[in-house]
């Protein structure tokens, strides 16, 4: 049985200022070409618990309108994709279909709508993939394939997580891998869309499995550059601290996300300079506490932190550690002065890096469920928008075209080559001006 693992890859934005800018925006193009090369770890990882006997190939297909031809010769296909190339997948699936190859699909947007999925697929997994895969292709060979494989509600316990096959990439097409070491978040924040989606609960991995991981891709690339694809890293402390001191022996260089509680941690922050953090990406999402507000639906988290934000990422920032500061633009309770404020706040903060979204209402999230009986979503099943960087609903403070518009001027501004340039100058000139005064204060006292 030849089975192809085929993931949708690259980043999308609709908005054609913004992809204009993007082409030319220095903070953008880094990062977009950084990060648009990540390979599929789900896919990957479901590869690592197929039996030894099915014939694996893994493909990423970026642009379907460009393919002439299948981009293989498959008896059966496993699909992966979000909702913001959904569309792409599907055709991708009634393709394969026409050509009479099985066709599996799953992955988020699947699992938030199963029934529009089962229009292009013969079978459909809904939740996380690891539970169910084995009997999935212990089904496919015996031919009795189910139409729904359904893992919600079962949280995947990540002490039996496969290892994901990195050996079927070509090395020399990524210049960063991403590990997981965790799933889930404590928190429940209204738009996310992420793996608290597939199965509740916070869940860590051993430690001794990421060591492994991490062991193999450096096995096929020496020195890795890698991105945990994680949620929210460093909620357990104390399985976090173990994780990080393992990772230090290892030699690599690295980025997660976090909340920023880390930052009154000061082993934490220590340990993770020590063992390769390169940066760490925050979810600040607004600058006032009618933007905060409601987002963290247990206890409105989020907004309790605003208080902290500057003093946390000069903490953070003092261990030699970037911080990749995130707003959400659009969100409720905020106008056209939240443009100013993130623009004002990213200069004062010294942040190092910034990243820039639009509020999405994603299929599966409370977001979409409030916006739809709100009636304020612009068309409820448009998720070529789901990219983070189009507008999808209504805000209620600003119009559509606003924000769109004010986004575009402050990327323009945040992504230009001088306040880029200006955003690295001023950390490495405060790390410097840190140490040295540091030395002074150790010599002085020796
Ligand atoms: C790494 C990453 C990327 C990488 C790699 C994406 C890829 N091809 O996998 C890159 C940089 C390319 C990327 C791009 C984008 N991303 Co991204 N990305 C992530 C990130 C950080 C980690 C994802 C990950 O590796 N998870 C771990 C794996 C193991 O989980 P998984 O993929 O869900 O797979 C499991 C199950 O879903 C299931 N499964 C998945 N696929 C399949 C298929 C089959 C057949 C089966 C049986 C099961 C199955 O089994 C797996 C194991 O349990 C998440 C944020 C986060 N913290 O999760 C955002 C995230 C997934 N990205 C997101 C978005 C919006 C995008 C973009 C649209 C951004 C843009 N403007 O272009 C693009 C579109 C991606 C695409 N090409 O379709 C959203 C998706 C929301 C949604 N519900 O659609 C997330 C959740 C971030 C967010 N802020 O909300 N992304």
């Amino acid at each position: 049985m030849r089975l192809g693992l085929i993931a949708m890859s690259g980043v999308r934005a609709h908005n054609e200022e913004l992809t204009r800018l993007g082409l030319t925006l220095p903070g953008f193009v880094e990062r977009n070409k950084t990060i648009a090369s990540l390979p599929s770890l789900g896919l990957l990882t479901l590869a690592g618990m197929t039996d030894n006997d099915v014939d694996l190939d893994y493909q990423e297909v970026e642009d379907i309108a460009k393919l002439d031809e299948l981009p293989g010769d498959y008896d059966v296909v496993a699909i992966s994709s979000y909702s913001a190339q959904i569309n792409e997948a599907y055709q991708l699936a009634d393709r394969f279909r026409s050509a009479g190859v099985i066709v599996i699909l799953g992955g988020l947007h699947v699992t938030a709508l199963p029934d529009e999925a089962l229009e292009h697929a013969d079978c459909i997994v809904l939740g996380e993939g690891e539970p169910v895969w084995p009997a999935v292709v212990r089904d496919l060979k015996r031919r009795q394939l189910r139409t729904v494989y359904d893992a919600r509600g079962t949280p995947f316990n990540l002490a039996g997580a496969p290892m994901p096959r990195f050996d079927l990439l070509e090395p020399e097409r990524y210049n960063r891998l991403t590990v997981q070491t965790q799933r889930g978040c404590p928190f429940d924040c209204e738009f996310c869309a992420a793996s608290i989606r597939l199965s509740p609960g916070f869940r860590v991995k051993p430690v001794d499995k990421v060591i492994a991981e991490i062991r193999r891709i450096r096995e096929i690339w020496p020195k890795p550059f890698i991105e945990f694809a994680d949620d929210n890293s460093f909620v357990n402390r104390k399985h976090a601290k173990r994780l990080l001191r393992a990772i230090a022996a290892e030699g690599v260089r690295w980025f997660t996300e976090s909340d920023i509680s880390i930052a009154r941690d000061d082993e934490l922050l220590a340990l993770m300079r020590d063992s390769g953090c390169a940066q760490v990406l925050i979810g600040l999402e607004s600058l006032t506490t009618e933007g905060l507000h409601g987002i963290e639906q247990k206890s409105d988290w989020k907004a309790k932190q605003l208080d902290t934000y500057m003093a946390a990422i000069d903490r953070i920032q003092s261990h030699g550690i970037s911080v990749n500061g995130c707003f959400v633009l659009g969100l409720d309770g905020t106008g056209t002065e939240s443009f100013d404020q993130v623009r004002d706040f990213v200069r004062a903060s010294g942040l190092h890096e910034v990243q820039i979204t639009i509020q999405t209402a994603f299929p599966g999230t409370p977001l979409y469920e409030r916006l739809r009986c709100e009636h304020r979503l612009l068309d409820d099943t448009a998720w070529e928008l789901c990219t983070l960087f189009d507008v999808n609903f209504r805000p209620d403070r600003m119009s559509v075209r606003e924000l769109e518009q004010y986004f575009v001027s402050l990327a323009r501004d945040l992504y230009s080559e001088a306040a880029t340039k200006a955003r690295k100058r001023a950390y490495i000139s405060k790390l410097r001006h840190r140490k040295r005064t540091e030395q002074v204060y150790l010599g002085g006292a020796s």
